[in-house]
């Protein structure tokens, strides 16, 4: 797997004078079956999270609020995408080590994920991943 398999996905957002309403539909905006649904908040300034991949999980991230940045590694190649809106997010295949930074105050990280929870599923030391993907 590579990042350039990793892309923006862009959510409708529908704008009148009341605010702005963005929807998300599983089948039509979303490519994979939704099992989870997780949020992350409150992150303490200059803290990160994600640095692991996933073997099998698909996932879909968002800011629902705030910002943050999200850096994709396929062992290879790297990309840092800044994420600010709640109408654009990045889908993430398997076999990707993410982290994030860069939180701001009031960030909502929003996650829609193919599987259930399953600490099987994660490669937490990069060493690992870089075998795991070079196996590939
Ligand atoms: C990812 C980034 C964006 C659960 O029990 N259920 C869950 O659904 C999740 C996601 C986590 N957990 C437990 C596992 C750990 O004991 O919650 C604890 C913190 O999880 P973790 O250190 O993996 O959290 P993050 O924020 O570093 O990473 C999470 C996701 O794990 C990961 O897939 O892409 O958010």
């Amino acid at each position: 797997m590579s990042i350039k398999n990793c892309y923006e996905i862009s959510l409708p957002l529908i704008n009148d004078y009341r605010g702005n309403l963005v929807y998300i539909e599983g089948s039509n905006h979303i490519p994979f079956d939704i099992k989870r649904v997780y949020y992350i908040y409150d992150i303490p300034l200059n803290f990160h999270r994600g640095e692991h991949a996933h073997r099998k999980l698909h996932q879909f991230i968002l800011a629902i609020s705030g910002s943050f940045d999200l850096t994709i590694n396929d062992g290879v190649n790297s990309n840092k995408i800044h994420l600010n809106t709640s109408s654009r997010g990045m889908y993430l295949c398997p076999m990707i080590w993410r982290s994030l930074t860069n939180f701001s105050p009031s960030a909502i990280c929003l996650v829609f994920a193919s599987e259930l929870y399953s600490e099987d599923d994660y490669i937490r030391q990069y060493q690992q991943f870089i075998l795991e993907a070079n196996a590939n």
